[in-house]
Formats: C-alpha cells, structure tokens, sequence
C-alpha cells in the first residue's frame, strides 16, 4: 500500500524527467500503487493545447495542472508531474494546494551543456538558432528549487539507480 501524494519532477527539457518518471511508475505499479502520470508534453496536447511559454501562460500551465494533480491526490494516487516548471512560485503553488508532507519535490537535475548534447528532439539546437523563442535555458530562465526534497542527477547516476533512491527516499518518508 501507500499514501497518496504528488511527486513533482522539475528540471530541465531533456534533464530525463521523463525518463526517470516513467520507469519510477513502472517500479511503483509492480508494487501494487495506483498512480497517475501528468507529462507536460502530453497535457500540453490536449488540457494545455491553447498555452504557450510566456511566463504567464507557464504559469496558467503550471496551476491547472496542479489542479489537476490535486483531484489526482484526492482520488488516493500516487501523482507523478513532470513539467519544467522553471518558476519557484509556480512550484511553490503548487505545493500549496496539497497537506504538509505530500508534495515531494524531485529537482532531476543536468548540466544544461548535457541537456543540449542530448538535444533528442533537436529543440535546442532550433532554439539556438533563435528558431523557438523563450527556450527554457537558452532564452528563458530556470530557477534551481532551493530546498527540494529529493535531488537527483541524471547526468552522474544511472536511471535505475536514481529510481532506488527515489523508492528509499519515500519509503523513509512514510509514502511507500
Ligand atoms: C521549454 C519547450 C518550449 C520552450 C516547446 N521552452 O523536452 P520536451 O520539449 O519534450 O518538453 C518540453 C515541453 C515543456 O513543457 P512544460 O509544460 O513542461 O513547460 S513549463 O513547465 O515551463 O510550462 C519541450 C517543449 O515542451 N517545449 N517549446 N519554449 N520547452
């Protein structure tokens, strides 16, 4: 069994949230979690299909979606969010729509240099050539979370072992 909660991923576009979220997912299906995954390429397609990435249309991304988590939640999910979400309020917001203690912050963090090496789908190479503007890390910021509750890097560790840590990590926190 677990408690619900939302596991919120940030980082980088190509940092491997994604990456991390999905095989996490697997690995909690396996033992017996009900979980749901918000993707923000995904929500982005449909949800989210009338924003952009102005600061303010991330923002309106990030509180629906934090909505969304928060029904999620309600439901008794494991809630698994990988959106950049490059802003501490935006973030922080989200946070606030759940109890103390269920909002687990997982910062996925990568060198930006890797981020662009990696480049899988060459979004950055566009965005360097000044071909998508408000390119999170190229021409938009990323505020680094602060004080996150889990950090991992995925350009030292590999994913299998960034997802034993992530399962310790909630286990210890009383969510698994
Ligand atoms: C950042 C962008 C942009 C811009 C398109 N900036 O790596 P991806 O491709 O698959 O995931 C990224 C996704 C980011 O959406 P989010 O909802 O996570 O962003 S935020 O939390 O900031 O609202 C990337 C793609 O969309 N993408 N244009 N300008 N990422």
């Amino acid at each position: 069994g677990h408690r619900a909660a939302v596991l919120w991923f940030t980082g980088l576009s190509g940092s491997g949230k994604s990456t991390v979220a999905r095989k996490l997912e697997q690995r909690l299906y396996a033992m017996g979690c009900q979980t749901m995954y918000l993707d923000g390429d995904n929500v982005r397609h449909g949800l989210n299909g009338d924003l952009g990435f102005s600061p303010e249309d991330r923002k309106e991304n990030i509180r629906r979606v934090a909505e969304v988590a928060r029904l999620s939640f309600e439901h008794g999910n494991l809630t698994l969010c990988t959106f950049i979400s490059p802003y501490r309020a935006d973030r922080d917001f989200a946070r606030s729509l759940l109890p103390h203690g269920r909002f687990v912050e997982i910062y996925v963090k990568c060198d930006l240099e890797v981020c662009k090496r990696r480049d899988p789908k060459g979004l950055y190479a566009r965005a360097l050539r000044g071909e998508i503007p408000e390119f999170t890390g190229v021409s938009s910021p990323y505020e680094e979370p602060e004080s996150p509750e889990i950090v991992v890097e995925t350009d030292v560790q590999s994913v299998d072992d960034i997802v034993n840590y992530i399962v310790e990590e909630l286990t210890r926190r009383g969510i698994l």
